[in-house]
Formats: C-alpha cells, structure tokens, sequence
C-alpha cells in the first residue's frame, strides 16, 4: 500500500538526537510509572500537569502555591506533595487543578521531545484509545521510551511494541527499522504474561523491593483509560 506513514521507536532518549522531529508525533512512554501516573490523574479529573525536568524548577513551582509531585529513587522526595503513584491521582482528589511533576526519567524525556510537532503521552494504560487516534492522524509516529538513566528499559520497549503492533495491523503503518521491529516482537513475547515476562526486570524489582506490586500490576493491565495527553508549550492538557 503506498503512503504508509512509518512508525519508529526510540528505546532510551540518549538516542533521540538521532531521530528526525519534523512533521512527525513524538509518543513519550514512561509504563513504570510517570506516563501511567499522568494517564491515570487525567482520567480522574486534572486538569493540566506541567513535566519538568528538575528538582529546583519543581521547587520553584511549590513556592509559587502550586500542587507539586516528585520522585526520584521511585519514592515521593521530602517537602512536595505528592509522590509517582498512579494511586496519588485516583478518586478525583484533583478535579481541576494543574499539577506540576518531576520524574527521574519520564518527565525528562517529555521535556527533551519538546522541539517535536506533537508531543503525547502514551502507556499501557491507554494503548488501544491512543493508537485509534494516531491511526487517523496520517503522520509518522516516534514512540520514545524513558528508559533509565539513559538506558534501555524492557517495560517501556514492551509498550512501544504493543504501539507498533496496532499501528502495524491498522495497515496505515511500516516499520521498516530494526528498532521498532525488536520493539513489537518483544511485546509478542510479553503480552500474554507482563507481570511473568518482566519478572527480573530492572525496574521491576526496584519498585518490588518499595513494595509497590500494586503499581506494578495497575501499570501493566492495558486499556484501563480512554485520555491522551498533548504537551501545549510546557503544559500538557487532554486533546
Ligand atoms: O523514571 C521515572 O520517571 C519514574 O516513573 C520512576 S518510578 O516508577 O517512579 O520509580
């Protein structure tokens, strides 16, 4: 079929330098846990979250009277209000309000896909109501994955993967890439177990050891929300 659009994936942002970002939408994917998380605060009602990439530009938030989430080693740091959970966000404790977050790797590769044309949020959470959408967009699409610390991550690949495989059966798609090509047979190896398939993950058994399984499983059951986040200048905002 001619003019398919091609879908990509970028498995860490220290590669994302290398990607083209014209007239292309750039997917960020953070499964465990701040595009999970940033999924599940819009499903309960927030109204914009504003990533960034630091502790002192989240600190420079809190002073101005903003609600401000922060995270790094996977818990909440001391002095903000609240942590990564996905369950910080449920019961519509946040109806209406603008939430400011930091993560160690989630809200730095969101703020790092700023010069792209598009910028969504994409996780397990809202696989099959995002892919709908990119499906009818007719652009090329760069899933790019967090990663950790500038390394591969197999949850978030995983995730990417399960983009390309609907993108791909849509019939709009090619991935002609090594990249995305390891992407999706990696999610047709997991997509039956997540929880089996990441047992020894990296990340996984981080947030194991904090004792947050509850996360874990929440975070790898897809289609548990019909949102996609739209970065707009430094907010993002549902679509
Ligand atoms: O890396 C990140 O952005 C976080 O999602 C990490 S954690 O799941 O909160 O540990």
């Amino acid at each position: 079929m001619e003019n398919r659009k091609k879908v990509e994936v970028c498995h860490t942002p220290s590669l994302y330098h290398q990607y083209e970002k014209e007239n292309q939408i750039v997917v960020a994917i953070d499964v465990l846990r701040a595009t999970s998380a940033m999924c599940t605060a819009f499903d309960n009602g927030v109204e914009k979250i504003i990533p960034v990439s630091t502790i002192e530009e989240a600190k420079a938030y809190k002073a101005k009277g903003y609600i401000v989430a922060a995270e790094r080693k996977g818990e909440m740091v001391e002095g903000f209000d609240l942590g990564n959970s996905p369950f910080g966000y449920t019961d519509g404790k946040y109806k209406g309000e603008t939430i400011v977050i930091t993560t160690t790797n989630g809200t730095r590769a969101i703020n790092m896909a700023k010069d792209a044309d598009t910028v969504v949020i994409g996780s397990l959470l809202n696989l099959d109501y995002l892919s709908d959408w990119l499906i009818k967009q007719n652009k090329d699409v760069l899933l790019l994955a967090s990663g950790w610390k500038d390394r591969f991550c197999l949850e978030d690949t995983i995730c990417a993967g399960a983009f390309v495989d609907n993108l791909i059966k849509s019939t709009k798609f090619t991935c002609d890439e090594d990249s995305s090509i390891a992407a999706k047979y990696l999610y047709l190896s997991a997509k039956d177990n997540y929880m089996a398939f990441l047992k020894a993950s990296s990340h996984r058994r981080r947030l194991k050891a904090l004792d947050l399984n509850k996360d874990i499983k929440y975070c790898l059951t897809p289609n548990q929300t019909n949102v996609i986040p739209v970065l707009k200048g430094d907010a993002l905002e549902l679509i």
